[in-house]
């Protein structure tokens, strides 16, 4: 028998990864040395993985330049309408191993790194995730950057450059404890910051009324400094730009006015200014309306409107007279992911009528025809809804903007439906009860031409339930784009043996066009495709094991199912009936040792946020639960229970491929889409969900029997809000969620602090908004049809093959299409920029001047001597070398 192929092996011998070419591994190497030398400053006596990992990062940082550089110019050459994706997060990840994917670079540096007597992934953990966003709408913005650039779109993301991005996340004695995400201590080799484009942001102040209009003064400026990040698109030479804004103060802050003669003091205030953009808050799902979080709201908009506004008049320059704003629609689209930067509606209007002296109905048409706003969540406590007395001290303008707004908005509705004084009160920008408050959603519907959910269910939620009354008034401005997955970070990048199992089986467009999946159904009953799939995910499932023996120090049943559940910590995702099902099993096995029993693996992980107490709860729960259950003798290598502690991007692109059960079980009606749900079921596990988000149309593409659906849906749960949620009525009828409840009631789990989880349970049964109980007993028996089907390896591959060659409509690239030609009005394109290093684009204009006279003087006076030909060889070579940029 042949020996297993290394995991160094195994990339090499895929070609989705680029050609290895000795050329470009020589250049590779010379690249690595010389950036070791030049930009570290070490040599390989002295240099440590970290070293290595910038050295190779800036070798590929190479790379992207030319084509970075070239793309940014045939933009401005041809002046195609701008897509701007406003986000107050990106959770990006790590970048060093997506660019050589998409760059085609993979195999070649994996070849130079080898021949360096050098270890890629070793590199590659060196590689701080770049944590700037909380979960899976972070994460959603990163995919659209990738897909937005392989599919040719003249896009850009603008948001904030933590210099704290998420918190790290330890468990210490079961509970979680938060460090702070120092993740630009080492620096950070993918941005290139850009002081000389500081703008300025101004808060506070007061408005003054002249003649002229209103005018804002008085205010206070943080300088609002751009850093970007280039998002290569894949093998398309396209790369597009992420600016990222960090807040510094003018020099003569606090300088000025007050303060006067205590120069040390203003010196150390600063750090007022600065603190905007010093860390990410972090909520999930949840509006915390503190001042800090305003200002980084309005922060981020305001610069990225005048860049937004400067570009735009940039691409006017040489037509006469003053810039006309009429065809700004037509050039720009702005799209703002949920009401986060909904603060960029009143500031465009703001620009519009106070700075550019536009009237009130032109700028507001303009406005409305630009924006278009993507709602992520229904959840109440999610919704942002600023105080009036914060805004009106920190923005006093737009408060009066907002008004006005408000006024016109309210004077259609009355006229439309006089009388109905409920309906007014309901569709204001205000809300009066409880301390007046603007609410940011209804802000964000009035001021867009379009209004979208992320999947089917969740916006037929928005038009009939929650913006219903808007919905009525604008029907045609509500759609759905269901999100997607990026399958470059998601499949190529984080499993590269089914990346190259399917590239055998169907060839290698499936990259750019997920919908050809499908074709794997014809290999649904092929036996060696069978045994292949099966074969890579138990590889992936041994790499992990041993990943978590060496962190955890468990032991691993590698052949038990992995059955995953990852994402934030919240009531509404349910990990509490995960949970359930645990102890569940752990009775079983204790009541009846002897029985036969599926082994599984349960590994659950996630981050709570950190006031958030019953999330952290939960997680001490778990752990605790895990202790008992993974020390019992009696239990053995049947279950185990493992908390992966710290998740985070880099990690579930570990976990994910080597899983078979993905949990996506939250109650019907509250998970907007999910994204975790697509990349589980794109890397071969088999879904246990409700009909809740995207997991409907998972349902939908794959075949309901195809995935483990249990629970009620959503008019269930409806109905049990009409008729009354009864927790005890569960609790007394079924015996093993009785018996499970008093357990962790009663302390069994936590023997020295049994009164632990009273806050737990009392919850359960008294005020548990997301129903645990009610969807207990369907849950349980879904998970022993998982298990009769595990039984049997052969129809449960199946099943996932089935499920991936199902999965292609959850790429990123179908999502951003559908935006692309329903809400931005632009046209995705295959069109691959020009390389840049060929030699005449590469050339600067005094250079190819000089070369064509020399040619010139050359050609016409020495044509009959042999070595004009030799001079004229000789020039080209040296000036052509000179003048190129490209390295
Ligand atoms: C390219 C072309 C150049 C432009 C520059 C900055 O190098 O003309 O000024 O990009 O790009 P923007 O930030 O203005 O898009």
């Amino acid at each position: 028998m042949a020996a297993p192929l290394t995991d160094q092996e195994k990339r090499k011998q895929i070609s989705i990864r680029g050609i290895v070419g000795v050329e470009n591994v020589a250049e590779l190497k010379k690249g690595f040395n010389r950036h070791l030398h030049f930009t570290l400053v070490k040599d390989r006596n002295v240099a440590t993985p970290r070293d290595y990992y910038f050295a190779l990062a800036h070798t590929v940082r190479d790379h992207l330049v030319g084509r970075w550089i070239r793309t940014q110019q045939f933009y401005y050459e041809t002046d195609p309408k701008r897509v701007y994706y406003l986000s107050l997060e990106f959770y990006m990840g790590r970048t060093l191993q997506n660019t050589m994917i998409n760059l085609g670079l993979q195999n070649a540096c994996d070849e130079a790194i080898y021949q360096l007597g050098l270890d890629m992934e070793d590199l590659e953990e060196m590689e701080e995730d770049a944590g700037l966003g909380n979960g899976g709408l972070g994460r959603l913005a990163a995919c659209f950057l990738d897909s937005m650039a392989t599919l040719g779109l003249a896009a850009y993301g603008y948001g904030i450059r933590y210099e704290y991005g998420i918190f790290n996340q330890k468990i210490k004695n079961g509970w979680q404890v938060e460090e702070a995400d120092d993740w630009l201590r080492h620096g950070n080799p993918w941005e290139k910051a850009r002081p000389e484009y500081m703008l300025p942001v101004h808060f506070y102040g007061r408005v003054e009324e002249s003649k002229g209009g209103a005018k804002w003064v008085d205010t206070q400026v943080v300088l609002a400094m751009p850093y970007d990040t280039p998002i290569p698109g894949y093998m398309n030479n396209t790369v597009n730009t992420m600016r990222l804004w960090s807040a510094r103060a003018p020099n003569d802050f606090n300088l000025m006015d007050f303060n006067v003669g205590d120069y040390i003091q203003a010196v150390l205030d600063r750090n007022l200014a600065e603190n905007i953009s010093r860390v990410l808050y972090p909520n999930d799902n949840f509006f915390e309306g503190k001042e800090l979080r305003l200002k980084q709201e309005y922060f981020v908009v305001a610069a990225t409107l005048q860049d937004i506004i400067r570009r735009f008049k940039n691409s006017k320059k040489g037509s006469s007279g003053p810039v006309s704003f009429d065809s700004f629609p037509e050039k720009v689209a702005i799209q703002l992911n949920d009401t986060h930067p909904a603060m960029a509606i009143p500031e465009l209007m703001r620009v519009f009528v106070d700075v550019e002296k536009l009237d009130w109905d032109t700028a507001w048409a303009i406005t409305k025809r630009t924006f278009a706003y993507t709602n992520h969540t229904v959840l109440p406590e999610a919704l942002e809804r600023w105080p009036i007395g914060l805004l009106e001290t920190l923005l006093p303008r737009h408060l009066q903007i907002i008004y006005r707004i408000n006024q016109g908005h309210l004077d259609e509705i009355s006229a439309l439906f006089p009388e109905d004084m409920d309906r007014i009160r309901r569709m204001s920008l205000i809300e009066e009860d409880g301390g007046k408050r603007v609410n940011m959603a209804h802000l964000c519907i009035v001021g867009s031409h379009a209004v979208n959910g992320v999947a089917e269910i969740h916006s037929n939620i928005i038009k009939t339930d929650v913006f219903r009354d808007f919905s009525e008034l604008e029907p045609e401005k509500f759609q759905n784009k269901t999100n997607g997955i990026t399958p470059r970070r998601w499949l190529l990048l984080c499993n590269p043996g089914l990346a190259e199992l399917i590239a055998e089986a169907i060839g290698e467009e499936y990259v750019k066009d997920l919908s050809q999946l499908q074709k794997l159904n014809e290999l649904v009953d092929d036996d060696t495709f069978i045994r292949d799939v099966s074969k890579v995910k138990q590889d992936n499932k041994e790499k992990f094991s041993q990943y978590l023996e060496k962190e955890y120090m468990v032991e691993i049943n590698p052949s038990s199912m992995f059955d995953v559940h990852v994402k934030r910590i919240h009531e509404y995702k349910r990990q509490l009936l995960n949970c359930l099902h645990i102890v569940t099993m752990y009775n079983r096995i204790r009541k009846n040792p002897k029985a036969p029993f599926v082994p599984r693996t349960v590994i659950i992980g996630g981050k709570a946020a950190p006031g958030y107490h019953m999330a952290k709860m939960i997680i001490k729960l778990i752990t605790a639960v895990g202790e008992v259950v993974n020390k019992d003798p009696v239990v053995g290598s049947k279950l185990k229970v493992i908390y992966l502690e710290n998740y985070r991007v880099s990690l579930a692109e570990k976990v994910i491929p080597a899983t078979d059960l993905s949990e996506q079980i939250s109650t019907a009606g509250t998970e907007a889409s999910g994204t975790g749900n697509m990349k589980f079921m794109l890397n071969g596990a088999l879904t246990i969900g409700t009909m809740d988000g995207a997991n409907v149309e998972m349902a939908e593409e794959a075949g309901e029997e195809n995935m483990f659906i249990f629970g009620m849906r959503v008019e269930d749960v409806a109905e049990m809000d009409v008729q009354g949620y009864d927790a005890m009525t569960y609790y007394q009828n079924i015996p093993e969620l009785k018996q499970a409840i008093d357990q962790i009631n009663s302390g069994f789990f936590c023997p020295k602090q049994p009164e632990l989880f009273k806050d737990v349970t009392n919850m359960l049964f008294n005020h548990d908004r997301f129903k645990v109980f009610a969807d207990y007993e369907d849950y349980i028996k879904c998970q022993e049809k998982v298990n009769e089907l595990y039984q049997n390896p052969r129809e449960w591959t199946k099943m996932v093959i089935k499920n991936i060659a199902a999965s292609g409509k959850f790429s990123s690239d179908r999502t951003i299409t559908d935006y692309a030609t329903e809400v931005w009005g632009v046209e995705p394109t295959d069109l691959k920029i020009p390389p840049p290093n060929e030699p005449r684009e590469a050339l600067d204009e005094t250079a190819r001047a000089l070369r064509e006279k020399c040619y010139t003087v050359a050609t016409r006076f020495l044509p009959c001597l042999s070595v004009a030909n030799w001079l004229i060889l000789y020039l080209k070579v040296k000036l052509s070398k000179k003048v190129d940029h490209d390295p």
